[in-house]
């Protein structure tokens, strides 16, 4: 028998060091995310791997733990071959942790680590236990707690624990309580039905069935179950080839590292839940996207945008005359600090109340979308990497909404330079007309005769020019504000378009970048638990 087909189902790690490592990662990555106990646990297991492993792999720390009396310190000086350990009727007898070493290595770094001052060196001639420290450690059930006490702090520490028991105290709760407890780590090897020289053949057989059938439901069904008597020596010499086979690979306490390693990975895993790949739907984008821009005061300000579109037009397109009076009134656009050639900071209107709730529904929606697979914390943890800074958002929303209005009205259609100067050629042939007809008045008035004037038709060309010209500016005035009033639809609908692409860079930048952050996290989560030997609750792997 050796410690791998002892040990309950623990695989021995070849590759612990890699596996800690992978467990350090996952302990970054649980760090305030996870349950802080579950976290420091891990924790402890790393730094006790470390410790442990310091003092190298040479001896196997093995145990011996039970109830008062059922014969730790009996069996200790079998196996030792003399008295070493203080054995009485008087319980409880041994109060502190004894050490007895077997080989010539130098095993008191280690014990010093243990916090164990009573030590034994034994000498035996033989090599066969060589790098065995076996531990008689005071019981687990007396009225003394710091006796139960110092046997948690040896059983969490020990490479290997083995339970000594009798036929009065085998089914004792305190017992199968530690024998269920200490095998989730892997760390129980054997239980010593000790005393049974006081049992008749049918007896310890029925004694023997009786402990295994409560093993099984204590989870431990596979620990081995070794029967002896400490006083007359039977079965110690089965006991000691067990534990010969035991230490002579070496590799107890990695084993009871190991165990520990994948109990730590394990539990984590079961917080983290379970190793699914998820990522953000294009769907969710696109949806957050159109959210935004619902929620934005793009409507608003595409109003705006072909109102300052229409005047501008007028501006340039207007007749001369009337379009000054327009300069009067505020430019929709320049009110809000959106004109052309305008930079900075905008005057846009604050978020409403309603819009900021809007935006927060629709980061939580995406946030959820993107989590409905997961267990708790990650919704929460997705969420609130998500809401970290609405301000933010509604500035990136506006900021995207002024990009586009700038944008487009850095340049003015060229028909209206064309109009413009059509207005201006037909303005000025209108002042031509009424200077001219002003120079005949004059004429009339100051009796300075007929003053020939050429005519089109039947109508003087002063008048045509005056008339005709004062009657096309308006035309073309008209028909221009009707090009202008498509333009500016178009415009509107160009700024909505350029806003509502932008909105999904924004979308992405501001609450899908986090939230595929977090869940990127999660994913090296899972995969820094599988590597450090994670095992899954069932259904979940
Ligand atoms: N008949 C019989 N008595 C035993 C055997 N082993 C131990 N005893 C007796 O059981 C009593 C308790 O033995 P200990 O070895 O002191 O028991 P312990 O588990 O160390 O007890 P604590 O130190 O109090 O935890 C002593 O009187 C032993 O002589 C055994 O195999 N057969
Ligand atoms: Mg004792």
């Amino acid at each position: 028998m050796s410690a791998r087909t002892l040990l309950t189902g623990a695989p021995i790690g070849a590759d612990l060091p890699g596996r800690l490592q992978h467990l350090e990662r996952a302990i970054e990555l649980s760090d305030g995310r996870l349950d802080g106990e579950v976290v420091d646990y891990a924790k402890h297991v790393l730094t006790k791997a470390s410790d442990r492993l310091r003092f190298g792999t040479h001896h196997s720390v093995v145990a011996m733990l039970g109830a008062t009396g059922s014969g730790k310190s009996s069996m200790t000086n079998a196996i030792v071959g003399s008295d070493v350990a203080t054995t009485g009727v008087r319980r409880p007898t041994t109060s502190s942790t004894l050490a007895c070493t077997w080989g010539t290595m130098d095993s008191s770094r280690l014990l010093d680590w243990l916090e164990i001052k009573n030590r034994h060196q034994v000498s035996d001639p033989s090599a066969d236990l060589d790098g065995l420290v076996l531990l008689d450690v005071p019981d687990h059930d007396s009225v003394r707690v710091e006796h139960r006490l110092e046997m948690e702090r040896i059983a969490e520490h020990a490479d290997l624990l083995m339970f000594v028991t009798d036929p009065e105290k085998y089914a004792d709760a305190a017992l199968h309580h530690y024998l269920a407890l200490l095998t989730r780590h892997g760390a129980v090897t054997a239980v010593v039905l000790n005393k049974v020289d006081t049992l008749t053949n049918e007896q310890l057989q029925a004694c023997r069935t009786d402990l295994a059938r409560l093993l099984l439901a204590d989870g431990v069904g596979n620990a081995t179950i070794l029967t002896a008597s400490a006083t007359t020596g039977l079965g110690i010499a089965e006991l000691k080839s067990v534990l010969v086979d035991l230490v002579k690979e070496h590799e107890l306490a990695l084993a009871r590292l190991d165990a520990d390693a994948t109990v730590a990975a394990s539990d984590l895993a079961a917080e983290a839940g379970p190793p699914v790949k998820t990522s953000i739907d294009k769907h969710i984008a696109q949806d957050l996207a159109d959210e935004l821009v619902d929620a934005s005061s793009l409507e608003t300000i595409t109003e705006a945008v072909a109102k300052g579109y229409r005047r501008d037009a007028a501006q340039s397109t207007g007749w001369p005359l009337t379009k000054w009076a327009r300069k009067l009134r505020p430019h929709p656009l320049r009110r809000l600090h959106l004109g052309s050639g305008s930079t900075g900071p905008t005057s846009m209107p604050a978020p409403s109340p309603a819009s900021s709730a809007r935006v927060s529904a629709a980061v939580r929606t995406a946030a959820d979308a993107a989590t409905e697979d997961l267990p708790e914390p990650w919704p929460t943890l997705v969420r609130n990497a998500a809401i970290p800074n609405t301000a933010a958002l509604h500035d990136a929303i506006d900021g995207s909404i002024a990009r586009s209005v700038r944008e487009r009205a850095k340049n003015s259609p060229r028909w209206w330079s064309g109009i413009r100067a059509v207005q201006g050629f037909v303005f000025v042939a209108m002042l031509v007309g009424i200077a001219w007809l002003v120079a005949l008045a004059a004429a009339g008035f100051f009796a300075l005769g007929d003053i020939p004037t050429p005519e089109i038709g039947p109508v003087p060309v002063p008048t045509a020019l005056a008339l005709g010209g004062a009657l096309l500016g308006w035309l073309i005035a008209v028909i221009a504000g009707r090009f202008a009033n498509v333009g500016a639809s178009r415009r509107a609908r160009q700024v909505r378009k350029d806003a509502s692409d932008a909105m999904v860079s924004v979308a992405r930048t501001h609450v899908l970048d986090p939230i595929e952050e977090e869940l990127v996290n999660r994913r090296q989560l899972t995969d820094a638990l599988r590597d450090a030997g994670a095992r899954w609750p069932e259904g979940l792997a």
